[in-house]
């Protein structure tokens, strides 16, 4: 049985790293990591953007089975610096950021269980392995996960946390990008949810409003549902830029540090692709009878 780490009173150590210990997990477990890997098979090929189908095979994410950290970060690292750590579940804000800032990723190493399949509370392997890896092989979005990481760490004593929560949650966890192709998904938290992948990107009910950082990180969310509006980017060269280029000390200024806007608002001076009829969310979204 894997130690869960993370229930007992042991002490994290600093970073909060830990062994992997991929020897220890059973044929269950990996099962668990290909059932979920075929499902979204299914539906990724044409919602997903290219580059994290690129990624995915790249570093060899579909040969099956839980990928063991040091081997996934051998490769990734020749590609872009980057490697995968090992922890317990969520960490502290600045010990996160301090990862992102020198290029490790975070991630959980245990693994759902198998009647769990659809919804878990703290990120797993899976989510994070899956979700978050292919797009650090490719050099724009890395760098823009390092920036974030430092900008984290600039921002730990704004009060303005939860704005900056929200610039990750907009883009890293649930971000689409537009492509030649089409309206295309990026963001980990949709790749690594099957209903969700065809939610984001085929569905009139949630707002797509066009990439904007203030109104971003103004924009409240939800954790336990399918999000009612998405930002879309047009390229990781726009988002990393754009936030280079921000200043965040005045933007924390004007911010309350809190969120001023509710995720069904449409305000009529916003860039919309996509209005939202707010259907799914008006009928009682997940809870609905
Ligand atoms: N820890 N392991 C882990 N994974 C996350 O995504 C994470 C975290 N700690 C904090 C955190 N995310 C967020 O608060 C940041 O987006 C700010
Ligand atoms: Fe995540």
């Amino acid at each position: 049985m894997r130690k869960q780490f993370h229930r007992t009173n042991e002490a994290p150590a600093e970073d909060y790293t830990i062994p992997q210990d991929w020897e220890s997990y059973t044929e269950e477990e990996h099962g668990t990591w290909n059932t979920l890997y075929a499902r979204l098979m299914d539906v990724l090929p044409g919602r997903t953007d290219e580059a994290f189908l690129k990624g995915l095979t790249l570093l060899d994410l579909n040969k099956g089975g839980i990928p063991h950290f040091e081997r996934l970060s051998d490769e990734l690292e020749k590609r872009t610096g980057w490697r995968v750590v090992a922890v317990p579940g969520l960490v502290p804000d600045n010990v996160f950021f301090d990862h992102l800032a020198n290029r490790r990723f975070p991630a959980g190493n245990f693994i759902r269980k198998a009647d769990q399949l659809d919804y878990i509370q703290e990120p797993d392997v899976f989510h994070d392995v899956f979700g978050h890896v292919p797009l650090l092989a490719n050099p724009i979005f890395g760098d823009y996960m390092q920036a974030y990481g430092e900008g984290g760490l600039r921002s730990l004593n704004s009060g303005c946390l939860k704005n900056l929560a929200a610039l990750y949650w907009y883009t890293v966890e649930f971000g689409l990008i537009k492509t030649s192709e089409g309206l295309r998904i990026y963001g980990a938290g949709i790749v690594s949810s099957p209903a969700e992948s065809v939610f984001a990107v085929e569905v009139p009910s949630p707002i797509r409003f066009l990439f904007d950082t203030e109104l971003l990180m103004r924009t409240d969310y939800r954790i336990d549902d399918f999000q009612q509006t998405y930002f879309v980017i047009n390229s990781y060269e726009e988002l990393l830029e754009r936030t280079l280029n921000t200043d965040f000390g005045p933007l924390y200024e004007r911010l309350s540090g809190g969120y001023d806007h509710r995720p069904e608002d449409v305000l009529s001076t916003d860039e919309i692709l996509t209005h939202g009829t707010q259907s799914y969310a008006n009928k009682g979204g997940r809870f609905a009878s």
